[in-house]
């Protein structure tokens, strides 16, 4: 297996609820590292690229408001299959069907609020680790 870096966000609604460390603590817990990290808010702009392809669905003035609406503690993250095994680590988008011990089901409030982002392939990864830490956080 490939070791892959890939984007990982906390997201308003668990940083609102002082989740930042226990969520941290569990990723770590699943074998990924930190490669880079900082506690931000993100600006409309960048929301609108981060989720380009949800631009026109009508949950979309819904999720940049959620996003732009508190500091998220945006993350790149190394681990071997880190794409996948990540997708896996948070669970579902509705966290009624997230499988058990994933984050979304221990966190998540609903299908928006729901706690947690991270990238859905390794293309993904590449585009938004680029978009927010730099084409250097990519370079194992
Ligand atoms: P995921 O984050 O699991 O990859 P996507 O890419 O389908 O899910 O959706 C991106 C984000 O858009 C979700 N994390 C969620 O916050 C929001 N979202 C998706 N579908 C809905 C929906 N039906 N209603 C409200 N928000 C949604």
């Amino acid at each position: 297996m490939a070791v892959e870096r890939t984007l990982f966000i906390i997201k308003p609604d668990a940083a609102g609820r002082k989740l930042v460390g226990r969520i941290l603590a569990h990723v770590e817990d699943k074998g990924f590292k930190l490669i880079e990290a900082r506690y931000t808010r993100i600006t409309r702009e960048q929301c609108n690229e981060f989720y380009a392809e949800h631009l026109g669905k009508s949950f979309f003035p819904e999720l940049v408001d959620f996003m732009t609406s508190g500091p998220v503690m945006l993350c790149c993250l190394e681990r071997e299959a880190a794409v996948a095994t990540l997708r896996e680590v948070i669970g579902a988008t509705d966290p009624a069907l997230a499988a058990e011990g994933t984050i979304r089901k221990l966190y998540a409030e609903s299908k928006g609020r729901n706690s947690v982002h991270a990238s859905d392939s390794l293309a993904s990864a590449e585009r938004e680790v680029k978009l927010f830490f730099g084409v250097a956080a990519l370079a194992h």
